[in-house]
């Protein structure tokens, strides 16, 4: 008999699926090696629950290739704001990504602990201005706030390794008890402490925890994907229809960068990915 589930959990070969209330620990079969498709954490699929085989992977809304999920609505960025120190690069990139790939980023900053209040009005001015564009902005401080926002979403964090991704998840649910690590401080950043990739049942939604990394490619994208993923630009017109924000004359980009009304990091990170 087949069914519908989740796959929560991929350890080399064996898949681990939900269905309902059940779990699976299934193999997938062979048709999909030849086409080339690995069925991936986040997929909806039909399995024989007695042969313990995964016959279909349903269509997939959206996938990413690292993590290796699919079928996510919303991705935690995690942004340390020391410990590694806050990158807006960095968050500028993943914000692009995400957007991109069809998923709702939300920011979550942690280690606010750390900064002087000083600092952190200033902080709170870029952070203000994310909000002011449509996303949405969260502290690890306020996790009931962030739960219920999550409920009933399949949710991915992402962010530098050290960033504090596996601690705010354990925050979620004590129950987890996540590997978390101390930031290795001879190479000022941590050691990937987590490794296999696994949808975590929280009351009303789905986690998945993923090793953190501070370089990702942007370059699998093309320039319209990326324009288009600074959701900001859209509402500005340019003169020229194709205009790429760079120097043409009386851009208007650039004449609200100059006014202040798109700030600046994220301007010249634009800049970098369209180079990249
Ligand atoms: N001071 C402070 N430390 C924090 C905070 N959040 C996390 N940490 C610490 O930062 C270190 C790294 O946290 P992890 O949760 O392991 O980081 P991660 O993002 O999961 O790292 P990887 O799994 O390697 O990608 C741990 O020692 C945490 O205790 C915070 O808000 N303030
Ligand atoms: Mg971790
Ligand atoms: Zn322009």
């Amino acid at each position: 008999m087949l069914k519908k589930g989740l796959i929560i959990k991929i350890i080399s070969d064996t898949f681990t699926v939900k269905v309902e209330n059940d779990i699976y620990e299934c193999k997938s079969r062979g048709k999909f090696r030849n086409i080339n498709i690995k069925p991936l954490v986040g997929d909806e699929v039909l399995v024989d629950t007695e042969k313990l085989i995964i016959n279909e992977i349903l269509e997939r809304k959206n996938v990413l290739n690292r993590p290796p999920v699919s079928n996510i609505d919303v991705a935690l960025i995690v942004t340390s704001l020391k410990k590694p120190d806050l990158n807006l690069t960095l968050l500028d990139k993943l914000i692009s990504i995400i957007t991109i790939n069809k998923i709702t980023p939300v920011i979550v900053l942690t280690k606010l602990d750390l900064v002087s209040r000083n600092e952190l009005k200033k902080l709170n001015e870029i952070f203000k201005y994310y909000q002011k564009i449509g996303i949405k902005v969260y502290t690890n401080k306020n996790i009931f706030k962030l739960k219920r926002y999550l409920k009933n979403k399949i949710v991915t964090v992402c962010g530098q390794t050290g960033a504090g991704k596996s601690t705010l998840i354990n925050k979620f649910d004590k129950n987890l008890n996540l590997e978390t690590d101390e930031i290795s401080e001879s190479l000022g950043r941590g050691k990937h402490t987590t490794r296999i990739v696994e949808l975590f049942a929280i009351k009303n939604f789905y986690i998945v925890d993923t090793p953190g990394f501070s370089q990702i490619d942007i370059n699998n994208y093309s320039k319209e994907e990326i324009k288009n993923s600074f959701i900001e630009f859209r509402k500005y017109e340019c003169k020229y229809k194709n205009c790429s924000h760079e120097k043409e004359k009386d851009c208007q980009i650039i004449n609200a960068v100059n006014n202040n009304e798109i700030l600046k990091s994220r301007y010249d990170n634009y800049l970098k990915f369209m180079k990249e």
